[in-house]
């Protein structure tokens, strides 16, 4: 909870809040920041308040050269079941992995700096396919250019790939690379919790929907929070975990949770081993390490399936009456999902009609099973939906 804010620091704040364009509000944000003291206490909200006035100096930035340039746009339109990011230092090894991965075409080169644009692919594996992104090199202490378009579409990910060198300190640069893509507000770490906070002029006043536990106070101490920060009318929705202090990071802006995937390079050439093993032992069960060196990257599709199964996700494959063999491309749907859900995908005529399916999958005593619409389906299940 923020403390020993002095009266001329909060009446700037609401001035930030109130402001309009980006300028505005960068002006008043560097006005409320020299207004308030620096302590253990706000170190917080200090952190916050650099990273946004970052994302504002970005936004500025970002208009002008949309203005000057009419040029093709740097953003990825995604496609697939998934988004891939592959995202890591110059010569990492990111346009290997994704020449690997799919048929993009793409400069793989030992000069620094070869892929200064966003060059995307498809991974296509039994049934689904995963979009594959490289992004431009990350250079940490940089201010903008590429890193910054690269941290932008990191942001927009389904998953990141990490791609480390093994022969560049991989344990060390790993670090490195997180705190970086942390400062940036995209969190590695699944959070206990979640806290939206969605201001809208419809809300009567401060709505708070709790779904999870505050864990070091009340919805009480959450109200004066918001109000500290003047805002009167939102919705608050709590999932999880949440600690004041997350309230107040939501305020400041959502941080985005991003799973990801390690891909160790260039193994081939390295001599000592140690390294792998200190490398996994570090990221421990956060992540999965793979060890890819140039003609050993893992099948297409034990990585779909790794990226899929981090996502919550499952492929259904279906089979219609008259057909011996299941369609070849699967249903994504998300874990848990019933079959009267697989029927809502894949056409709503399919869910009224619904009389009863049949299921053919290892787990079952007997393949093909008739099932009711409640039943729980599993990764790589076969369905034939029978209707009236
Ligand atoms: N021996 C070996 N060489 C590799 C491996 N992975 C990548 N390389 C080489 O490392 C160099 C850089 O690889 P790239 O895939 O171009 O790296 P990048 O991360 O895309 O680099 P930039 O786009 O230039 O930032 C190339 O010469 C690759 O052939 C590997 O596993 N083993
Ligand atoms: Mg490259």
């Amino acid at each position: 909870m923020p403390t020993n804010i002095p009266p001329e620091a909060q009446a700037k704040w609401e001035e930030y809040s109130k402001a309009k364009t980006p300028e505005e509000k960068l002006q008043k944000l560097k006005e409320f920041y020299s207004l308030i003291p620096k302590h253990k206490g706000t170190e917080k909200m200090e952190k916050f308040i650099k990273r946004r006035m970052s994302e504002l100096r970005e936004q500025i930035k970002k208009h002008k050269l949309n203005k000057k340039t009419k040029g093709p746009s740097l953003m990825v339109e995604k496609r697939g079941a998934a988004q891939l990011v592959l995202i890591g230092y110059t010569n990492s090894g990111r346009s290997t992995i994704l020449s690997a991965l799919t048929n993009a075409r793409v400069g793989i080169s030992p000069n620094p700096f070869s892929t200064l644009r966003p060059v995307e692919g498809m991974m296509e594996f039994r049934g689904a396919q995963i979009q594959v992104v490289e992004v431009p090199p990350i250079i940490p202490k940089a201010q903008g250019g590429p890193t910054n378009l690269s941290v932008t579409l990191a942001g927009n990910a389904d998953v990141l790939g990490i791609v480390l060198d093994s022969l560049d300190n991989p344990t060390w640069r790993f670090e490195e690379l997180v705190k970086f893509i942390e400062s940036k507000g995209i969190l590695l770490e699944r959070p206990r919790g979640k806290v939206r906070i969605k201001r809208s002029k419809a809300a009567p006043t401060i709505i708070i929907i709790n779904k999870g536990r505050i864990i070091d106070g009340n919805e009480k101490d959450i109200k004066g929070i918001l109000h500290f920060y003047g805002i009167e009318r939102a919705w608050i929705e709590i999932e999880g975990y949440v600690t004041l202090d997350d309230i107040e990071e939501a305020v400041f802006g959502e941080k985005k949770y991003k799973p990801f995937i390690i891909f160790l390079t260039k193994v081939d050439l390295l001599n000592d081993k140690a390294s792998i093993e200190n490398l996994k032992n570090k990221i421990g069960g956060k992540a999965l390490a793979i060890v890819t060196h140039p003609d050993g990257i893992p099948s297409r599709d034990e990585l779909g399936d790794i990226i899929l199964k981090e996502l919550g996700l499952i492929r259904i494959f279906t089979k219609s009456k008259n057909e011996k063999y299941p369609s070849e491309k699967a249903v994504i749907l998300p874990h848990g999902s019933t079959v009267i859900d697989l029927a809502k995908a894949i056409h709503k005529s399919f869910s009224e009609r619904f009389r009863y399916a049949k299921v053919w999958a290892r787990r079952l005593p007997y393949s093909p099973m008739k099932v009711g619409p409640d039943f729980i389906l599993e990764n790589m299940d076969t369905v034939e939906i029978v209707v009236r």
